[in-house]
């Protein structure tokens, strides 16, 4: 038995914050009782297996810049805590797979990594250390991004190719900014963008943008006949940008410094109905609606079906629903 402990994090992404830890004095770990008893692991550059369990004599983890290797640890270990927190306390999800059963993260995995990834059959996620060893794929964003695969595996199992896998990849971006809005971490504040902390592409731009997902050079910003065709990652776009009009609207608008310019398909305007709804109606949707071979037009009609069920179809609500998928080229 170990008594639960309240360990502090020194991350490199998000500052220094608490970290669910487990020991007593002199002998501590990465184990977070309290969420599962979720662990955190050094594969130390290896591919394979678990690796080895962080531990130590302090509870303190990390040193802020990446000298250490407890410091990706302590940012993937505050990213799945965040992440379990978010699902239990904003749609009542205890756990990934609603057991109240934790998973686990490995860090330092390989050399030069520039991904990470979420497994099924491990029920982990893993983190390289990006390009030179440098960027740690570690961010808040990333980490709930991993996280939410396993959430969509364990709920309506988009198939992970096609338009389903876009819409896959959408949820984990979705719920990957959900997250980071709901951590407020000082550091790391919430935006619309994803993968803006790691410098995945040496020049300071995120990963990819929901307010114009085309803003990357590649991701469509509209459904097309065809979309299922394209990677999964890119045919997230046109979900991503659902997402963001339906939260935030259309037009120009700047939250936490971060300016954005969302367009319409039909040049029509929509009308925001603000983050907290819009995540309501995508993880009830998840969770009651979708299937593994949902695609955009099934999304259309899952979002629709719950947003008439929390708020009426006559609502508001209901009405941005459908502007927003009409804004991306779905339905009519
Ligand atoms: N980071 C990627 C993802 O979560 C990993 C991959 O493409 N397998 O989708
Ligand atoms: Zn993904
Ligand atoms: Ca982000």
């Amino acid at each position: 038995w170990q008594a639960i402990e309240n360990g502090v994090g020194n991350t490199e992404y998000s500052g220094q914050v608490t970290l669910g830890t487990s020991g007593s004095s002199g002998s501590y770990n990465l184990t977070d009782t309290a969420r599962g008893g979720h662990k955190t692991y050094n594969l130390n550059h290896g591919t394979s297996g678990k690796g080895t369990l962080f531990s130590g004599a302090d509870d303190v983890w990390g040193d802020g810049n990446g000298s250490t290797p407890e410091t990706a640890a302590a940012d993937a270990h505050y990213g799945a805590a965040e992440t379990w927190d978010y699902y239990k306390n904003v749609h009542g999800r205890n756990g990934i797979k609603g057991d109240g059963v934790g998973a686990y993260s490995r860090v330092h995995y390989g050399n030069n990594y520039v991904n990470a990834f979420w497994d099924d059959s491990c029920f982990c996620m893993t983190y390289g250390d990006g390009s030179g060893n440098a960027h740690p794929l570690t961010a808040l964003d990333v980490a709930a991004h991993e996280m939410s695969h396993g959430v969509t595996s364990n709920t309506a199992g988009l198939n992970y190719s096609g338009e389903s896998g876009g819409l896959n990849e959408a949820t984990s971006d979705i719920f990957g900014t959900a997250v980071e809005f709901y951590a407020n971490n000082a550091t790391d504040k919430g935006d619309y963008l994803i993968g803006e902390k790691i410098d995945i592409n040496g020049d300071g731009t995120p990963l990819r943008y929901q307010d114009k997902p085309s803003r990357d050079g590649i991701s469509p910003d509209a459904w097309y006949s065809g979309i299922g065709n394209v990677d999964v990652h890119y045919s997230s776009g046109p979900a991503n940008h659902f997402f963001y009009l339906l939260s935030e609207g259309s037009g120009a608008k700047t939250i936490n410094g971060v300016s954005y310019n969302s367009p319409t398909s039909d040049g029509l305007p929509v009308t925001g109905i603000g983050r907290a709804k819009a995540e309501q109606i995508w993880f009830k949707a998840l969770s009651t609606k979708f299937t593994s071979t949902t695609n955009y037009a099934g999304a259309r009609t899952g979002t629709l079906a719950v947003a008439g069920e929390l708020y009426g179809t006559t609502s508001a609500e209901y009405k941005a629903v459908q502007d927003a998928w009409a804004g991306i080229n779905v339905g009519a």
